[in-house]
């Protein structure tokens, strides 16, 4: 079984990816080969900074390392030092259908947001995502739900290749976690907490100290009523159920269960307590981790070696099929 996965380098990740996405990262280490990388050549689809970019490229790979990435167990490393993502996407591009892209959700809401260019590159994000998964020939991809529609399209893409040219990639699953999936904004909790689009309020950062942790958890918006139960009209009071839930790994009903009666400010107060508790040991190590740029850029570059051991393959039979260079 082999998993891969790709994070944006946005420096400051947020509950959402850590619960959506970081664990389910971690815990892929024990299940299979687990390949994860910082995308980097993501990051500059949209307006930002160069200096910043390099900064947030640290910054998110001390956190995964903090959260439990261990080098020796999984291949952990930066998109842009892989030449063969990039052109992979290009010869992927061929079959990658122009209308798909177009009705993707995300390119829409990003795109919407931009003020002075909405870049081709923009446009073409799925596809170079669709390059980063399709180079591993992985098997699964956890992600959070946001990402269901960009998983469908690498999936077309693989099949369509494959049915055109031969037999040549895999056909990825997503794997979206059961709960917490979806984290919302704990402001507006109907939109999904987000490093973009979100509230400051309503967005826990992993690094947040715990007091704004615990203040902004505690100053969640939720219903006029009392009762601890998940409800689509209770959204705010549904996504803290759903992030205690999956920070204390057990159903959402024991969760319900439990705070049967109890009130929202008993409630509040117990997930406010348990998400600082979650997120201390992340925040303390992460520290460490970021102090010693030298020690992340070596790990970052011995895992880019072990990943191109496999991606320069695959992009060596996607040519080979599509007929492109050289008879080797
Ligand atoms: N709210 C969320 N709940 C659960 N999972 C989430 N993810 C993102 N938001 C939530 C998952 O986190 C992973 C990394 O996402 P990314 O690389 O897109 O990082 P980001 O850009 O910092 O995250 P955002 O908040 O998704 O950014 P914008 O503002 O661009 O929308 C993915 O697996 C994602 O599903």
């Amino acid at each position: 079984m082999r998993i891969f996965s790709g994070i944006q380098p946005t420096g400051r990740k947020h509950l959402g990816n850590y619960i959506g996405a970081i664990t389910q990262y971690v815990a892929g280490q024990d299940r299979g080969q687990a390949i994860y990388c910082v995308v980097d050549l993501h990051a500059i689809t949209v307006a930002y900074d160069p200096p910043g970019l390099r900064e947030a490229v640290y910054d998110t790979a001390a956190t995964l390392l903090a959260a439990g990435l261990d080098p020796d167990r999984c291949i952990f490393f930066r998109q842009s030092d892989l030449q063969e993502h990039p052109e992979l996407c290009w010869l992927l591009s061929s079959v990658t259908s122009f209308g798909e892209l177009n009705r993707m959700t995300q390119f829409k809401e990003k795109a919407g947001a931009q003020r002075d260019l909405v870049s081709a590159g923009l446009f073409a994000y799925p596809a170079l995502q669709a390059a980063d998964v399709l180079a591993y020939r992985a098997n699964e991809v956890p992600v959070g739900d946001d990402q269901r529609q960009h998983i469908e399209l690498m999936r077309d893409v693989a099949e369509r290749f494959n049915a055109r040219f031969g037999e040549t990639l895999v056909v990825p699953e997503h794997r979206i976690p059961e709960v917490g999936a979806r984290v919302m904004d704990l402001q507006s909790p109907e939109r999904k907490m987000s490093t973009t689009g979100g509230s400051p309020q309503g967005t826990v950062y992993v690094l947040d100290d715990p007091r704004n942790v615990s203040k902004k958890i505690r100053s969640a918006v939720t219903d006029s009523g009392s009762e601890v139960r998940r409800a689509p009209e209770k959204p705010g009071i549904s996504n803290l159920i759903e992030i205690l839930a999956a920070v204390r790994a057990t159903p959402p009903e024991q969760v319900e269960r439990e705070f049967d009666g109890a009130g929202y400010g008993a409630f509040k107060q117990a997930v406010a307590d348990a998400v600082v508790d979650y997120l201390t040991p992340v925040r303390e190590t992460y520290k460490e981790r970021r102090s010693d740029e030298q020690a992340l850029e070596r790990t970052l570059a011995e895992g880019a070696e072990k990943a191109r051991a496999i991606a320069s393959d695959t992009v060596a039979d996607v040519r080979r099929a599509m007929g492109v260079g050289p008879v080797r």
